[in-house]
Protein backbone atom coordinates (compact mmCIF):
# COMPACT_ATOMS: atom_id res chain seq x y z
CA UNK A 1 0.00 0.00 0.00
CA UNK A 2 1.39 3.16 -0.71
CA UNK A 3 1.26 6.10 2.11
CA UNK A 4 -0.30 9.71 1.05
CA UNK A 5 -1.26 11.95 3.47
CA UNK A 6 -1.99 15.53 2.89
CA UNK A 7 -2.15 16.57 6.58
CA UNK A 8 -0.69 15.96 10.00
CA UNK A 9 -3.04 14.43 13.15
CA UNK A 10 -3.50 15.81 16.12
CA UNK A 11 -4.59 13.76 18.65
CA UNK A 12 -5.18 14.00 22.17
CA UNK A 13 -3.62 11.58 24.76
CA UNK A 14 -3.65 8.92 22.61
CA UNK A 15 -3.60 5.38 24.21
CA UNK A 16 -1.05 3.43 23.75
CA UNK A 17 -3.34 0.38 21.61
CA UNK A 18 -4.45 3.36 19.24
CA UNK A 19 -1.11 4.45 18.66
CA UNK A 20 0.28 1.45 17.85
CA UNK A 21 -2.92 0.56 15.68
CA UNK A 22 -3.93 3.50 13.94
CA UNK A 23 -0.33 5.34 13.72
CA UNK A 24 2.73 2.81 13.99
CA UNK A 25 1.33 0.00 12.17
CA UNK A 26 -0.05 1.79 9.28
CA UNK A 27 3.57 4.17 9.09
CA UNK A 28 1.01 7.41 9.47
CA UNK A 29 2.88 10.32 11.28
CA UNK A 30 0.93 12.28 14.28
CA UNK A 31 1.28 14.97 16.68
CA UNK A 32 -0.06 13.85 20.05
CA UNK A 33 -0.88 16.53 22.52
CA UNK A 34 -1.90 17.05 25.79
CA UNK A 35 0.13 14.15 27.16
CA UNK A 36 3.39 15.84 28.79
CA UNK A 37 1.75 18.79 29.83
CA UNK A 38 2.37 18.25 33.87
CA UNK A 39 6.65 17.76 33.23
CA UNK A 40 8.85 20.05 34.95
CA UNK A 41 10.89 20.29 31.88
CA UNK A 42 8.80 23.48 30.78
CA UNK A 43 9.31 25.90 33.81
CA UNK A 44 13.24 24.72 34.37
CA UNK A 45 14.90 23.83 31.27
CA UNK A 46 16.02 26.82 29.06
CA UNK A 47 19.70 26.64 27.87
CA UNK A 48 20.92 29.08 30.60
CA UNK A 49 19.56 26.71 33.07
CA UNK A 50 21.69 23.70 31.84
CA UNK A 51 24.44 25.87 31.48
CA UNK A 52 24.55 26.81 34.90
CA UNK A 53 24.36 23.09 35.59
CA UNK A 54 27.36 22.29 33.75
CA UNK A 55 29.19 25.27 32.39
CA UNK A 56 32.52 23.17 31.97
CA UNK A 57 30.03 20.07 29.38
CA UNK A 58 32.13 19.76 26.32
CA UNK A 59 30.07 19.39 23.64
CA UNK A 60 29.71 19.31 19.64
CA UNK A 61 27.89 21.41 17.09
CA UNK A 62 26.87 20.98 13.76
CA UNK A 63 27.04 23.69 10.43
CA UNK A 64 25.33 21.97 7.37
CA UNK A 65 26.76 23.89 5.02
CA UNK A 66 26.47 22.94 1.27
CA UNK A 67 25.73 19.49 2.12
CA UNK A 68 28.75 18.88 4.11
CA UNK A 69 28.76 18.77 8.39
CA UNK A 70 31.02 20.24 9.96
CA UNK A 71 31.46 19.77 13.48
CA UNK A 72 32.94 22.57 16.49
CA UNK A 73 33.68 21.78 20.12
CA UNK A 74 32.25 24.49 22.66
CA UNK A 75 31.37 23.86 26.61
CA UNK A 76 27.67 24.47 27.08
CA UNK A 77 28.11 28.02 28.67
CA UNK A 78 30.13 28.88 25.79
CA UNK A 79 27.49 27.88 23.27
CA UNK A 80 24.65 28.96 25.60
CA UNK A 81 26.54 32.90 25.50
CA UNK A 82 26.80 32.28 21.51
CA UNK A 83 23.12 31.68 21.03
CA UNK A 84 22.14 34.83 23.40
CA UNK A 85 23.87 37.30 22.28
CA UNK A 86 22.58 36.21 18.60
CA UNK A 87 19.32 36.08 19.63
CA UNK A 88 19.93 39.68 21.25
CA UNK A 89 21.78 41.10 17.85
CA UNK A 90 19.31 39.73 15.89
CA UNK A 91 16.77 42.30 16.88
CA UNK A 92 18.09 45.31 15.43
CA UNK A 93 20.65 43.40 12.55
CA UNK A 94 19.11 41.71 9.67
CA UNK A 95 22.15 39.65 8.50
CA UNK A 96 24.64 37.83 10.96
CA UNK A 97 25.49 34.31 10.74
CA UNK A 98 23.20 31.72 12.37
CA UNK A 99 25.01 30.13 15.07
CA UNK A 100 26.29 26.33 14.84
CA UNK A 101 23.56 23.78 15.67
CA UNK A 102 23.63 21.72 18.72
CA UNK A 103 21.98 18.97 16.97
CA UNK A 104 22.04 15.27 18.63
CA UNK A 105 23.52 15.25 22.24
CA UNK A 106 22.86 12.08 24.60
CA UNK A 107 22.27 15.20 27.22
CA UNK A 108 20.29 13.00 29.53
CA UNK A 109 23.85 10.80 29.72
CA UNK A 110 25.32 14.02 30.12
CA UNK A 111 23.50 15.53 32.37
CA UNK A 112 21.04 12.62 34.64
CA UNK A 113 19.11 15.01 36.86
CA UNK A 114 17.77 16.26 33.70
CA UNK A 115 15.16 12.26 33.65
CA UNK A 116 13.32 13.31 36.49
CA UNK A 117 12.13 17.15 34.69
CA UNK A 118 10.66 14.31 32.10
CA UNK A 119 7.83 12.05 34.08
CA UNK A 120 5.78 10.04 33.48
CA UNK A 121 7.46 9.49 30.45
CA UNK A 122 4.82 7.48 27.79
CA UNK A 123 6.57 4.24 28.05
CA UNK A 124 3.58 2.66 26.71
CA UNK A 125 4.50 4.12 23.67
CA UNK A 126 7.62 2.19 22.95
CA UNK A 127 8.57 -2.02 22.64
CA UNK A 128 9.60 -3.27 26.05
CA UNK A 129 12.91 -3.83 25.50
CA UNK A 130 13.41 -0.11 25.77
CA UNK A 131 11.97 0.38 28.85
CA UNK A 132 15.14 -0.42 30.79
CA UNK A 133 17.27 2.98 30.75
CA UNK A 134 14.98 4.45 27.80
CA UNK A 135 17.00 7.89 28.11
CA UNK A 136 20.00 6.57 26.48
CA UNK A 137 18.55 6.31 23.65
CA UNK A 138 17.26 10.01 23.68
CA UNK A 139 18.93 12.72 21.29
CA UNK A 140 19.10 16.51 22.19
CA UNK A 141 18.50 19.31 20.03
CA UNK A 142 19.19 22.89 21.25
CA UNK A 143 19.33 26.35 19.16
CA UNK A 144 18.91 29.59 17.72
CA UNK A 145 15.80 31.23 16.13
CA UNK A 146 16.51 30.10 12.21
CA UNK A 147 18.27 26.94 12.79
CA UNK A 148 18.04 24.41 9.84
CA UNK A 149 18.36 20.68 9.54
CA UNK A 150 18.41 19.79 5.93
CA UNK A 151 15.74 17.20 4.62
CA UNK A 152 17.12 13.62 5.36
CA UNK A 153 15.37 10.40 6.60
CA UNK A 154 16.95 8.85 10.19
CA UNK A 155 19.86 6.96 9.29
CA UNK A 156 19.05 3.61 11.17
CA UNK A 157 15.10 3.69 9.67
CA UNK A 158 14.21 3.81 13.02
CA UNK A 159 10.21 5.65 14.37
CA UNK A 160 11.10 9.27 15.95
CA UNK A 161 9.12 10.23 19.11
CA UNK A 162 9.95 13.69 19.06
CA UNK A 163 9.25 16.08 22.01
CA UNK A 164 9.16 20.16 21.62
CA UNK A 165 10.11 21.30 25.17
CA UNK A 166 10.87 25.05 24.12
CA UNK A 167 10.34 27.78 20.88
CA UNK A 168 8.08 26.36 18.05
CA UNK A 169 9.68 24.27 15.31
CA UNK A 170 8.18 23.96 11.61
CA UNK A 171 8.69 20.59 10.26
CA UNK A 172 8.13 19.49 6.51
CA UNK A 173 7.67 15.74 6.13
CA UNK A 174 7.72 13.68 3.12
CA UNK A 175 6.44 10.26 3.01
CA UNK A 176 9.19 7.64 2.41
CA UNK A 177 7.71 6.10 -0.98
CA UNK A 178 7.97 9.72 -2.40
CA UNK A 179 11.93 9.83 -1.74
CA UNK A 180 12.78 8.74 -5.19
CA UNK A 181 11.88 12.42 -5.93
CA UNK A 182 13.84 13.98 -3.76
CA UNK A 183 17.32 13.78 -5.22
CA UNK A 184 19.27 12.27 -2.40
CA UNK A 185 22.92 12.02 -1.83
CA UNK A 186 25.19 10.04 0.34
CA UNK A 187 22.72 7.90 2.29
CA UNK A 188 20.23 9.87 3.76
CA UNK A 189 20.31 13.37 2.77
CA UNK A 190 18.72 15.27 -0.10
CA UNK A 191 19.06 17.81 -2.24
CA UNK A 192 15.67 19.62 -2.62
CA UNK A 193 15.00 22.59 -0.44
CA UNK A 194 11.26 21.80 0.37
CA UNK A 195 11.43 25.98 1.80
CA UNK A 196 12.22 27.32 -2.08
CA UNK A 197 12.23 23.93 -4.14
CA UNK A 198 14.42 24.74 -7.51
CA UNK A 199 12.21 22.85 -10.05
CA UNK A 200 14.25 23.25 -12.93
CA UNK A 201 17.23 21.68 -10.88
CA UNK A 202 14.80 18.91 -9.45
CA UNK A 203 11.79 18.40 -11.77
CA UNK A 204 10.78 15.11 -9.93
CA UNK A 205 10.08 17.18 -6.60
CA UNK A 206 6.96 18.22 -8.36
CA UNK A 207 5.69 14.71 -7.62
CA UNK A 208 5.63 15.03 -3.81
CA UNK A 209 3.36 15.65 -1.68
CA UNK A 210 4.84 17.29 1.46
CA UNK A 211 3.40 17.96 4.47
CA UNK A 212 4.33 21.30 6.64
CA UNK A 213 2.90 22.11 10.38
CA UNK A 214 3.95 23.90 13.63
CA UNK A 215 5.24 21.73 16.23
CA UNK A 216 4.68 23.98 19.52
CA UNK A 217 5.96 23.14 22.81
CA UNK A 218 4.35 20.29 24.46
CA UNK A 219 3.72 18.27 21.28
CA UNK A 220 4.58 14.82 20.38
CA UNK A 221 5.52 14.05 17.01
CA UNK A 222 5.55 10.53 15.55
CA UNK A 223 7.43 9.93 12.75
CA UNK A 224 7.63 6.72 11.05
CA UNK A 225 10.87 4.78 9.54
CA UNK A 226 11.86 6.59 6.69
CA UNK A 227 10.00 9.74 6.75
CA UNK A 228 11.89 12.76 5.21
CA UNK A 229 12.27 15.63 7.13
CA UNK A 230 13.09 18.89 6.84
CA UNK A 231 13.19 20.94 10.44
CA UNK A 232 13.28 25.02 10.82
CA UNK A 233 13.50 26.14 14.40
CA UNK A 234 10.92 29.35 14.38
CA UNK A 235 12.50 30.38 17.85
CA UNK A 236 15.51 29.71 20.20
CA UNK A 237 14.28 25.89 20.82
CA UNK A 238 14.91 23.12 22.88
CA UNK A 239 13.69 19.72 22.04
CA UNK A 240 14.44 15.91 22.01
CA UNK A 241 13.58 12.59 20.55
CA UNK A 242 14.36 9.16 20.80
CA UNK A 243 14.59 7.01 17.68
CA UNK A 244 13.07 3.46 17.94
CA UNK A 245 12.78 0.33 16.42
CA UNK A 246 9.68 -2.34 16.51
CA UNK A 247 10.86 -6.16 15.83
CA UNK A 248 9.37 -5.50 11.95
CA UNK A 249 11.32 -2.00 11.74
CA UNK A 250 14.47 -3.48 12.70
CA UNK A 251 14.17 -6.47 10.22
CA UNK A 252 12.90 -4.29 7.67
CA UNK A 253 16.18 -1.65 8.16
CA UNK A 254 17.97 -4.99 7.81
CA UNK A 255 16.81 -5.53 4.41
CA UNK A 256 18.15 -1.84 3.45
CA UNK A 257 21.66 -2.82 2.51
CA UNK A 258 20.26 -3.53 -0.31
CA UNK A 259 19.33 -0.19 -1.30
CA UNK A 260 22.52 2.01 0.41
CA UNK A 261 22.54 1.47 3.88
CA UNK A 262 26.40 1.74 5.04
CA UNK A 263 27.77 -1.05 7.05
CA UNK A 264 28.23 0.76 9.99
CA UNK A 265 24.49 1.22 10.37
CA UNK A 266 23.59 -2.47 9.27
CA UNK A 267 26.08 -3.02 12.68
CA UNK A 268 23.61 -0.77 14.80
CA UNK A 269 20.61 -2.32 13.17
CA UNK A 270 21.82 -5.52 13.39
CA UNK A 271 22.20 -5.12 17.09
CA UNK A 272 19.01 -3.95 18.19
CA UNK A 273 17.44 -6.63 16.07
CA UNK A 274 19.28 -8.90 18.20
CA UNK A 275 17.38 -7.33 21.04
CA UNK A 276 13.84 -6.48 19.37
CA UNK A 277 13.88 -9.81 17.59
CA UNK A 278 15.73 -12.22 19.85
CA UNK A 279 15.10 -10.03 22.83
CA UNK A 280 19.06 -10.25 23.85
CA UNK A 281 19.17 -7.70 27.02
CA UNK A 282 19.80 -4.21 27.19
CA UNK A 283 22.30 -4.97 29.19
CA UNK A 284 24.38 -6.94 26.51
CA UNK A 285 23.47 -4.57 23.34
CA UNK A 286 23.94 -1.54 25.22
CA UNK A 287 27.56 -1.51 25.40
CA UNK A 288 27.90 -2.27 21.58
CA UNK A 289 25.52 0.24 20.35
CA UNK A 290 26.51 3.12 22.40
CA UNK A 291 28.98 4.55 20.11
CA UNK A 292 25.97 5.36 17.98
CA UNK A 293 24.85 8.03 19.81
CA UNK A 294 28.33 9.90 19.00
CA UNK A 295 27.76 9.29 14.86
CA UNK A 296 27.65 11.90 12.99
CA UNK A 297 26.38 10.65 9.32
O1 LIG B 1 14.79 19.33 15.36
C1 LIG B 1 15.58 19.28 14.43
O2 LIG B 1 16.18 20.26 13.99
C2 LIG B 1 15.87 17.95 13.76
C3 LIG B 1 15.10 16.81 14.34
C4 LIG B 1 15.42 15.52 13.67
O3 LIG B 1 15.96 15.45 12.59
C5 LIG B 1 15.07 14.27 14.33
O4 LIG B 1 14.46 14.26 15.42
O5 LIG B 1 15.40 13.21 13.77
FE1 LIG C 1 16.01 13.38 11.86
Amino acid sequence: MIATFSEIERCYKLSSREFQSNYVEKAKPVIITGLIKDWSCYRKWSLEYFSKITPELKIYVKSFKNNTIQLNNFTLEEYTNILEKFEITKKSKSNIDLPPYCHDLPLFSLIPSLIKDVQPFPLNYLPEWYWHKWWRHCQFFLGASSSLTPLHFDCLLTNNLFFQISGRKRFTLIMANDAEYCYRHGWRWFMVDPENPDLEKYPQYKRVNPITFIVNPGDILYMPPGTLHHVRSLDMSVSFNIDWHTKKSSLNSLASVFRGMPPKNLYYNFLLTMGLGLKVPQSIIFPFYKSYLNYVS
